[in-house]
């Protein structure tokens, strides 16, 4: 039995030498970094959401220190150049977390703010025309604080978004109130002008946090976020599967022994769900990026993890057209000072096609990505020349991507 064994794992390191050699030898099929930019204005100021707009360009949106924080709209021309620059918000502070092109050529934005007479935050949308002038802004109603991470739009020109709150959630069993402390997943159904036509909390007395939302096929919605009571006491990845009224399907944890988060979730071309976020129980040390399948019913078809020995955290994830997949997420090298942008480019089945690190000698946060008319990448962030120096917006361009290119040949 013993030789057995010995012989399963001599076979097992060779497989993985072999693996290694294939990969490095096929590493110099990346993208180019065409450019790298960092904006800044007179105080702090960082990028959260980037998209490639239908009309040209990118546009990343964040926030920029005016008075008080504020959600800033920044478009740029396909080099990079700026476009125009909108601050948006009210008197209080104001974070974007997510934007969207909207089917009306416009822009709606997901954050949070603690709006002037409120005294906690609140869950925040604003819609913006082409130009990133203000349509209007609206703000959660809810008594106990909320935030919103995500939205998207329903096909009847309406929103779906997710975040958290506190308290709101329906008793447990055996529990004679819930409290209004513990942190709930929050699903906001929006119309066409923001207002909520409905909302939904998830939950348990622990704490669970909503950060992503997409749709489904059949008109449902999948959420992904985290929990606190996850396996053995700790964080694990949380998924919700509902139906288009926000009625759950069913709710899945997924992870090990250690804290595990999930940031992202897309719904696939084949169907399934695609999970991008971070892991300690598994992986390289620290935390490493996870990326995990999952079918329309929740059950697990496979998992990996990407990173070296230091943290290695994933953040946005989108499908290439050869039904790969591109990651964003920022990596904290042990050998460095400063941390990176992060990229990882699978196939389908989450293998590593390619790897890179940006660096413009600072610290480089990788927050968001998407893909460029021409199957390139613009990756948004925020950037730092030292640690507690001040934060800049930061735009990263890549050129096609020849992994997907030499795919569409064929
Ligand atoms: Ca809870
Ligand atoms: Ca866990
Ligand atoms: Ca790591
Ligand atoms: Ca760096």
């Amino acid at each position: 039995m013993k030789k057995i064994i010995v012989g399963f794992i001599i076979i097992l390191l060779l497989s993985i030498l072999i693996c290694r050699v294939k990969n490095k030898s096929g590493a110099t099929n990346k993208p180019e970094v065409e450019w790298i930019y960092t904006y800044e204005g007179l105080l702090e100021e960082g990028g959260k959401s980037v998209l490639a707009a239908s009309d040209g360009g990118y546009l990343i949106a964040g926030f920029k220190y005016i008075k008080f924080e504020d959600v800033n709209i920044l478009k740029v021309d396909e080099k990079g150049k700026k476009v125009w620059e909108q601050i948006e918000g009210d008197f209080g502070r104001d974070y974007c977390e997510e934007v969207l092109e909207t089917s009306d050529g416009g822009y709606i934005i997901a954050g949070y703010s603690d709006f002037f007479e409120s005294k906690n935050w609140d869950a925040m949308f604003i819609k913006v025309n082409e130009l990133g002038d203000p349509i209007w802004l609206k703000n959660d109603d809810s008594p106990t604080s909320s935030r919103s991470y995500s939205i998207k739009e329903t096909n009847d020109n309406s929103f779906i978004a997710v975040g958290y709150i506190r308290g709101g959630r329906i008793p447990m069993w055996g529990e004679e109130d819930a409290d209004d402390k513990d942190v709930n997943i929050y699903l906001l159904g929006l119309g066409s002008s923001g207002d909520s036509i409905w909302t939904k909390v998830f939950g348990s007395d622990k704490n669970e946090f909503g950060y992503s939302v997409d749709i489904d096929s059949d008109g449902g919605y999948i959420i992904v976020g985290k929990t606190d009571a996850g396996s053995e006491g700790k964080v694990d990845v949380y998924v919700i599967k509902t139906d288009s009224y926000g009625e759950e399907y069913w709710s899945k944890n997924f992870g090990g022994s250690e804290d595990d988060y999930g940031e992202e979730v897309i719904r696939t071309t084949s169907g399934d769900f695609i999970i991008v976020g971070s892991t300690e129980s598994f992986g390289s040390g620290k935390k490493d990026v996870y990326l995990l399948k999952i079918n329309k019913w929740g059950r697990l078809l496979w998992s990996k993890t990407y990173g070296n020995e230091g943290n290695d955290i994933g953040n946005s994830i989108k499908e290439t057209s050869d039904g790969g997949y591109i990651i964003a997420g920022t990596t904290y090298p042990v050998d460095k000072k400063n941390s990176d942008v992060y990229l990882i480019r699978t196939d389908s089945l989450g293998d590593t096609l390619w790897t890179m690190t940006v660096d413009n000698e600072g610290n480089e946060q990788g927050n968001s990505i998407d893909i460029t008319e021409e199957g390139g990448y613009i990756v948004g962030g925020s950037f730092s020349k030292l640690l507690y120096a001040k934060s800049m917006t930061l735009l990263v361009k890549l050129g096609p991507d020849p992994q997907t290119g030499y795919l569409n040949i064929e």
